[in-house]
């Protein structure tokens, strides 16, 4: 193990959690500058002739950005089903999402969707060493791949910038393509090391690699999403897929926050709001175990899941139906 840092300097809440360990690197990185690969199909891998060097401290939006010369947008066969499968679950799926909602169908497909994806992103399995910089995670809540790159974040405790991309996004399906190549999710970028990869099955064994101690990913839940990753996605038919078709254009100044977990049925409905109001947001899981309860019962009085923080107008709040409409209220463009 190596020497203690804290966690993130620049975490917006001034709150300093467990100290946790810098992440094996073969690369320091110069303040404000970070260097990632920018070829999709090769997971892992660090820069080689190729470099971006973006403003570590801004969005990747912000980034100023040299220009890939040959990108590529390759459609993948899981991507070619989803493509017909999207507008099929969109058609059948909750209409307007700023809408009153049933409550009761609400919580049963979102529960009955946790219950499909147990034990996987429940619990922190409390063998995390953290990295000194967010990561940068590209998804859409719908993706069962991207969902279980979630999971694997809650089991290794991981907080993580989240970029929904849903269908019909404006700007960070863009800086995915500019960035790896190509649309596909998830994208994960680490600015710790440098790494930059597509494939979630890739991206689990890297994060348990890197902030797992070594170790391969818990039992089930890269075979899983074969057998019931699908069931979120389709019981909760279009929800956390497609942009609102009023969601405000411009991003917020400031990320959003939201202590989170991936299997909380009602911390799935508020990420599904974030997602298809395309707004970036940092993700603290906080699953059982995790060494981030004790902030957020400093923050909200209790560990209930989930909570929300608005830097941006100051706004705190729990309970998901008060999020949702705050959510649809505050950034639309109506
Ligand atoms: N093998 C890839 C599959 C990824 C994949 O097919 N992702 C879909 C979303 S679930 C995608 O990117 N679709 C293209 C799109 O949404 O435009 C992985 O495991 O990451």
């Amino acid at each position: 193990m190596a020497s203690c840092a804290s966690f993130p300097s620049y975490f917006p809440l001034s709150f300093h959690l467990q100290s946790t360990e810098f992440p094996n690197s073969s690369r320091s990185f110069q303040s404000g500058t970070l260097v990632f690969s920018t070829r999709g199909n090769q997971a892992p891998s660090r820069i080689r002739s190729r470099t971006y060097f973006a403003r570590m401290e801004s969005d990747a939006s912000q980034s100023s950005q040299t220009v890939q010369e040959d990108v590529r947008n390759v459609a993948s066969p899981s991507s070619s089903f989803l493509s017909v499968l999207c507008p099929l679950l969109k058609f059948f799926g909750g209409g307007d999402p700023s809408q009153e909602r049933n409550e009761v169908f609400e919580v049963a497909t979102s529960s009955i969707s946790s219950f499909a994806r147990l034990p996987w992103g429940s619990k922190s399995l409390g063998i995390s060493s953290y990295p000194s910089s967010y990561l940068q995670l590209y998804e859409f809540e719908a993706c069962p791949f991207c969902r279980r790159v979630r999971e694997a974040m809650t089991e290794l405790d991981l907080s993580a910038e989240v970029f929904p991309c849903p269908k019909g996004s404006l700007r960070h399906r863009t800086m995915v393509r500019e960035i790896g190549g190509k649309e596909q999710f998830p994208f994960m970028i680490d600015l710790n090391t440098g790494v930059s990869m597509y494939e979630s099955g890739d991206i689990v064994k890297y994060l348990f690699q890197q902030y797992g101690q070594g170790r391969q990913p818990s039992f089930g839940l890269l075979e899983s999403t074969l057998f019931t990753g699908w069931v979120p996605t389709l019981l909760r038919a279009g929800r956390g897929m497609t942009i609102w078709d009023q969601a405000g254009k411009n991003p917020p100044e400031q990320k959003l926050e939201l202590f989170s977990y991936e299997n909380n049925p009602y911390a799935r409905i508020v990420r599904e709001a974030l997602c298809e109001l395309e707004l970036p947001y940092i993700l603290h899981n906080v699953g059982q175990g995790s060494s981030k309860s004790e902030l957020l019962v400093k923050l909200s009085g209790s560990e209930e899941i989930p909570y929300l923080v608005d830097p941006n107008t100051g706004v705190q709040m729990g309970d998901y139906k008060k999020i949702l409409s705050y959510l649809f209220r505050e950034y639309s463009d109506k």
